[in-house]
């Protein structure tokens, strides 16, 4: 057999091989607090690395243009039965590459071009594919936004109600990247019925903490819901449509393939059934809990420590942390917490400036972190050590920044990853 077949990256390609030592090492020994992110299992990193990427096929399990096709067939139904399992609903397309593809398809099967969409701000948490203007999505329809009320941080579904009404969009959209609160979907879709639009939330956030049964389902309320499998799901990157209203199943196959998209990944296919597999497990509730009570503990130690949290504080995994009081921006804090080894991203926060160099928040998720291992205490301490940042990240204050970096060393060793 050629080596071609056998040789590890290592020897083949010793660049790329150094690239990904380098990366493992780098979450190894940092602190990962992007919300969007979170660590896979060794049997998701399995199937992400077989064989079965070799597969080429499109169409759906029974139905497809290619042969060769019944073991994938087996792992894409064996998501879409997970997948029902898990959140209660009928329809399942497993296919989605992320999350925005997914949106993207619920666009091509339930609006056209031109048609009015209402959604959440950009900079109130909302999300690029909802119709932001340099997206797609902001390109091909007529885009309008509701946004968070500036003292509470919270959606106002008063002035939902009342722009729906003046608008009378086709679509309307919830869900996001940085609204760390639970959605009133009720309400939602009250609006959405009252002028005769379409309901679709985005929970590529929750979604982890909806299958975990942490967090309320949108299923019951949305005409459609998409989702990543990353994010709180601890899965492969890729995303799901699901509904419980079956009326808009053909027109969501078809948009998928072959609307938007061709091939399937197949091994991202495997990946995700057993990212659904583990979550439909007491191991996976148990970390949902252990995802909201290590956010809220984080966000009460912020807020203790004199930190604004927008909003007040989080229902979900994440927190958004309002700096402009202190006059720094978020990249400042974001590069000097990175500087002790905690990984975070600057964001918007409400009625921010549109440039992202002038941002003045900061996102932090506890997923990953606490797929790691980490607990109430190591978030208290972890949100004592981010207040000692803020409050230093003008300073040259080296003796602090060393004790720390130690810090979180230690919580790197204490809670390892990937032997
Ligand atoms: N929307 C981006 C985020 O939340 O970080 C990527 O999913």
């Amino acid at each position: 057999m050629p080596a071609f077949f056998d040789r590890p990256v290592i020897d083949s390609d010793p660049l790329i091989a150094e690239a990904l030592a380098s990366e493992l090492h780098r979450q190894q020994t940092r602190i990962e607090l992007i919300a969007s992110e979170n660590i896979v299992s060794r049997a998701v990193l399995d199937a992400l690395g077989h064989p079965m990427t070799n597969k080429t096929l499109e169409g759906y399990p029974g139905n497809r243009f290619h042969g060769g096709g019944e073991f994938v067939d087996v792992v894409e139904q064996a998501v879409i039965d997970r997948a029902r399992e898990l959140f209660g609903c009928e329809y399942v397309n497993a296919q989605p590459h992320s999350g925005t593809q997914a949106n993207q398809a619920v666009f091509f099967a339930t609006v056209k071009p031109g048609d009015k969409i209402l959604s959440l701000d950009l900079a109130a948490g909302g999300h690029l594919s909802h119709g932001a203007n340099p997206n797609q999505s902001g390109r091909w329809f007529d885009a309008h936004h509701y946004g968070v009320d500036r003292e509470t941080g919270l959606i106002d579904y008063d002035n939902v109600a009342r722009k729906a009404r003046e608008i009378r969009p086709a679509l309307l959209i919830t869900g996001g990247s940085a609204y760390p609160r639970r959605i009133d979907f009720r309400r939602m879709r009250e609006i959405a019925d009252s002028v005769d639009a379409l309901y679709l939330v985005d929970m590529a956030h929750f979604a982890g903490l909806v299958a975990a049964g942490v967090h309320p389902s949108p299923l019951p309320h949305a005409n459609v819901v998409t989702c990543t499998t990353t994010k709180t799901m601890r899965g492969p990157r890729g995303g799901l449509i699901l509904s419980r209203d079956s009326r808009w199943a053909k027109q969501l196959q078809s948009a998928i393939f072959p609307g938007v998209q061709g091939s399937l990944h197949s091994q991202i296919i495997a990946a995700k059934a057993v990212c659904l597999g583990e979550a439909l497990s007491d191991e996976f509730k148990d970390y949902g809990k252990r995802v909201v009570d290590n956010a809220r503990m984080l966000g009460r130690t912020l807020a203790e420590h004199g930190i604004k949290l927008v909003s007040g504080g989080t229902d979900t995994h994440m927190l958004l942390l309002d700096f402009a009081a202190r006059g720094l921006t978020g990249q400042q804090v974001q590069d000097r917490l990175a500087r002790i080894n905690l990984t975070s991203n600057k964001n918007p926060v409400p009625f921010d400036s549109a440039k992202p160099s002038q941002w003045v928040g900061l996102r932090l998720g506890v997923a990953a972190a606490t797929t790691r291992g980490l607990r109430q205490d190591d978030f208290k301490l972890l949100g004592e050590i981010i207040a000692r940042t803020v409050e230093h990240c003008e300073d040259d204050a080296t003796v602090l920044l060393q004790e720390d970096r130690e810090q979180v060393s230690q919580l790197c060793a204490r809670f390892p990853i990937y032997a």
